[in-house]
């Protein structure tokens, strides 16, 4: 069904190689030119910004698809074993600029636009990013399918193509407003869609036993309901490399047959509910970073993009319908739980379908997948109530029962007389109420089970999945985290990139090590010059598009201090603006004088779940804060607070780039990573950041001297808990932060009302969860040592450069080496 027929072509041009346009100015314009004329039918002289961009898009599509096809076939031919990422999310960024670098088209582009009139810069502009993903484990995705491209690594990416993609946030009066993401309205370039490569998929009904023609009494699953899954195909270019590989990413659509019963009946408008019905699977990206909500919808989304996946996977690469040898053909490496769904899913196909005893299902079913936790927070472990599960997907829920009760039986025959153990360890849940633990469930079909830094790996194995890492000590392992350079060092900081380039010449750039070679030249003064000079020419770069974009200005001549992420209670925005109101609090009463404090910007950028209350309100109070403290005059030249709205992936290019000081300021112990932290330390800014996640091995490789450490450690954190921490204690005992709370409290920032902040001020001096109270005083004592190295502006630029020099380890070329080695054990193409 999904192969097409072979054609004998008889053409001698059908029998060549696909070849891409001549790698010339005049080749690029006559491309783009009938891009224009036969795609957007326009002129040139008629033609809009959008036509322009959209065509531009394409004509770098074509030098890219030769080499896509050529990839595609050589994979099916070699049988070549892929790494199958399953991910709800692939946070991508913008797509042209990453394609023009890869196909090294940028100057060949440039020049062939200018020769039309076109600034390449406003068709770049032009472009919304795919947003289809929350924050870190979204972007980790992205950036680890352009490793596997960059690195000639077959791998498939699978996923969600949302129709809209994380919101697009506004602000009115100081407060988040969400508006609709609607990425796809302008036209998509990008994408390939395929609908003669359609999946069904089931969901409802119920199950039942039968007597199978070989005698066998089988269950099988009789659904009440499905939908039709189009694929719609991304290229995945490797830098400079030729390869190509694929992200899938999967649409729902109303299946014929379901809404022509419905037509059939007459009732039309039934008929068009039924397909929104469909539709909605895929409507909108689930908004919430870390505490998944148990929605009915988002199950149906995760079974959907798996179960098209699996399908998928089996129709274009098991060409014989040998799904014994699925092992040797992919391994699918699910991204968090939220694809956890697939392991039930391939043992049904397994067994229900192709007909394989359970037993050998299993088996084979074992090798395919290996889980990544990303989290360490127990809210935010997904579990599955089985009533839900159940009625979703009945068969699936009997395959979990069977793994769950031989799983038990084997750990009752290891561990003998520990009943405890084995409730601890089962993946169902009885209370509050029964259900599915999906990380338990990863857990035990993965044949390894990763961290994605050194600390998160480490208490993964001594907490959150304790019993199975003693019981399976040879499953876990850790991959810290990484980033690629390409994105987020040449495209986003091209002057720094140059000057590397000039300093060691290339290669670099996919070897990142080699930047350790730049150590010496810390000690240059003329190479920290020309450093210096970059970094202030990423600072105007900045400070032209908050004005142009925000209406904000970005002061000249400050540091610039820059907290960007998700906004989350344990991420510690608070804590941040704490020592914000407590700097102006003190200037503004005279404790401390305007000309003692080093003049810093402090930007914000985070996005708060919808539903997530407390995080809405800091972001009403980082606003107002801004609005008080930017219009004061008396902290005019050295306080100035910046939070531009919508901080998303095509703002962080600009924003990292131009930073001096990178805060990573989480409760230890709560950040399962970071991956902003290896940004900004790739970009020559200096951390001030605890002990958590990756800040650990930043801080081990950069060195104590070039990076600023605060806060308890994690097993401090454990201590305090345990012997009962009260915030209010810390509020009582340091005056500094008791007059930063009470101004906030007093309706200093909130017009006079005291009410605004109240849920906030109370949440910090009576919960305070995260210890935003207990760290204070090592923060602000901390940030006063920024200050004083800040002033030698000489030492400052040499740290800088040695954080550039000893970031190389946070490439995720290095992370997927790491899978490769420790659990995917595939091979480069060539
Ligand atoms: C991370 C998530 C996450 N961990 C649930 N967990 C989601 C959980 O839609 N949901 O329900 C969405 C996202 N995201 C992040 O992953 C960690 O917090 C970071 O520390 C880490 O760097 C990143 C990549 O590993």
């Amino acid at each position: 069904r999904h192969v097409g027929p072979s054609f004998q072509p008889t053409h001698p041009l059908a029998l060549a190689p696909v070849t891409a346009p001549p790698h010339s100015v005049d080749g690029f314009v006559r491309e783009f030119l009938r891009e224009l004329n036969t795609s957007a039918g326009v002129t040139l002289s008629r033609s809009t910004v959008n036509d322009q961009y959209l065509s531009l898009a394409r004509t770098v599509r074509h030098y890219l698809s030769a080499r896509w096809l050529e990839n595609t076939r050589k994979i099916r031919d070699t049988k070549a074993k892929m790494v199958g990422y399953l991910s709800a999310e692939f946070l991508l960024g913008r797509q042209l600029g990453n394609a023009l670098l890869a196909t090294d088209l940028e100057e060949i582009a440039d020049k062939a636009l200018a020769s039309c009139g076109i600034d390449i810069a406003t068709l770049r502009a032009q472009e919304v990013e795919p947003g289809l993903g929350n924050g870190g484990l979204g972007r980790l995705a992205a950036c680890f399918i352009d490793s596997l491209a960059t690195m000639g690594v077959p791998c498939i990416g699978y996923g969600i193509r949302y129709e809209y993609g994380i919101f697009r946030q506004t602000f009115v009066d100081g407060q988040q407003v969400e508006q609709p993401d609607t990425w796809l309205t302008l036209g998509s370039p990008w994408e390939f869609p395929h609908p003669e490569h359609a999946v069904q998929v089931d969901f409802g009904g119920h199950t039942e036993k039968y007597t199978d023609t070989d005698g066998v009494e089988r269950s099988r699953w009789v659904p009440a309901w499905n939908v039709l899954g189009m694929p719609f195909n991304y290229m995945v270019p490797g830098y400079q490399n030729g390869q190509v590989n694929t992200l899938r990413l999967w649409s729902a659509q109303a299946t014929k047959a379901f809404d022509l019963s419905i037509f059939n009946s007459g009732d039309y408008a039934e008929a068009v509910r039924a397909q929104t019905f469909a539709e909605n699977i895929t409507k909108v990206l689930y908004p919430e970073d870390s505490t998944p909500q148990g929605k009915e919808l988002r199950l149906q989304q995760q079974y959907f993009f798996v179960a098209c996946s699996i399908r998928d996977f089996l129709d274009r690469f098991i060409l014989d319908g040998d799904v014994r040898s699925l092992p040797d053909r992919v391994i699918f490496q699910l991204n968090d739980t939220h694809p956890v769904i697939a392991v039930p899913e391939l043992m049904r196909v397994l067994v229900d379908i192709e007909k394989l005893e359970w037993e050998e299902a299993w088996e084979i079913t074992k090798k395919c997948f290996a889980y990544t936790c990303h989290t360490l927070l127990p809210e935010a472990l997904e579990v599955w109530s089985t009533e839900l599960l159940g009625r979703l997907l009945p068969r699936h829920l009997e395959i979990i029962y069977r793994i769950n009760d031989e799983f038990l039986a084997e750990v009752r025959a290891a561990f003998p007389n520990d009943e405890m153990r084995a409730r601890q360890m089962s993946i169902i849940a009885e209370y509050p109420e029964r259900a599915v633990r999906m990380a338990y469930l990863a857990t035990v079909a993965g044949s390894k089970v990763n961290g994605v830094a050194e600390l998160h790996s480490q208490l993964l194995r001594d907490k959150v999945l304790h019993d199975f890492s003693e019981y399976w000590p040879e499953k876990f392992t850790n991959v810290t985290n990484g980033v690629t350079p390409r994105r987020f060092l040449r495209l986003a900081n091209p002057g720094l990139s140059e000057l590397i380039t000039e300093t060691l010449g290339t290669g670099w750039l996919t070897d990142l090590e080699r930047l350790a070679e730049l150590e010496p030249y810390a000690e240059d003064a003329e190479f920290r010059a020309a450093f210096v000079r970059i970094k202030a020419a990423n600072k105007t770069r900045l400070r032209r598009l908050l004005e142009a974009r925000d209406e904000v200005a970005v002061p000249d001549g400050h540091l610039l201090d820059v907290m960007v992420k998700r906004l989350h209670e344990y991420k510690r925005q608070s804590l941040k603006l704490l020592h914000i109101v407590s700097l102006y609090e003190q200037i503004v009463t005279g404790k401390l004088s305007a000309d003692e404090v080093t003049p810093r910007t402090f930007v914000f950028g985070a996005k708060a779940a919808p539903g997530y209350r407390i995080a809405k309100e800091t972001i009403h109070l980082i606003n107002s804060v801004a609005a008080v403290v930017n219009r004061d005059p008396l902290v005019k030249d050295v306080l100035k607070v910046v939070f531009p709205s919508n901080y998303n992936v095509t703002l962080a290019e600009t924003l990292i780039p131009a930073a001096d000081l990178s805060e990573q300021i989480s409760l230890a112990g709560k950040e399962a990573s970071g991956t902003g932290n290896m940004k900004f330390a790739l970009n020559g800014a200096l951390t001030i950041g605890t002990d958590d996640g990756a800040n650990v091995e930043i801080r081990k490789l950069v060195g104590d001297d070039h990076f600023f450490l605060f806060g308890l450690s994690e097993p401090e954190v454990t201590d305090l808990q345990t012997a009962g921490y009260r915030s209010h204690e810390f509020y009582e005992s340091d005056p500094q932060l008791k007059a930063a709370l009470d101004l906030i409290a007093s309706g200093h920032f909130s017009g006079g009302d005291r009410g605004v902040f109240e849920p906030l001020v109370s949440n910090l001096l009576y919960d305070d969860r995260f210890m935003a109270l207990a760290d204070f005083r090592s923060y602000v004592d901390t940030q006063a040592k920024v200050d004083a190295y800040y002033a030698d502006q000489d030492a400052w630029a040499r740290s800088a450069v040695l954080n550039v020099a000893r970031s190389g380890y946070f490439s995720s070329d290095r992370s997927m080496r790491d899978y490769i080695d420790r659990i995917w054990h595939t091979r480069p193409l060539r």
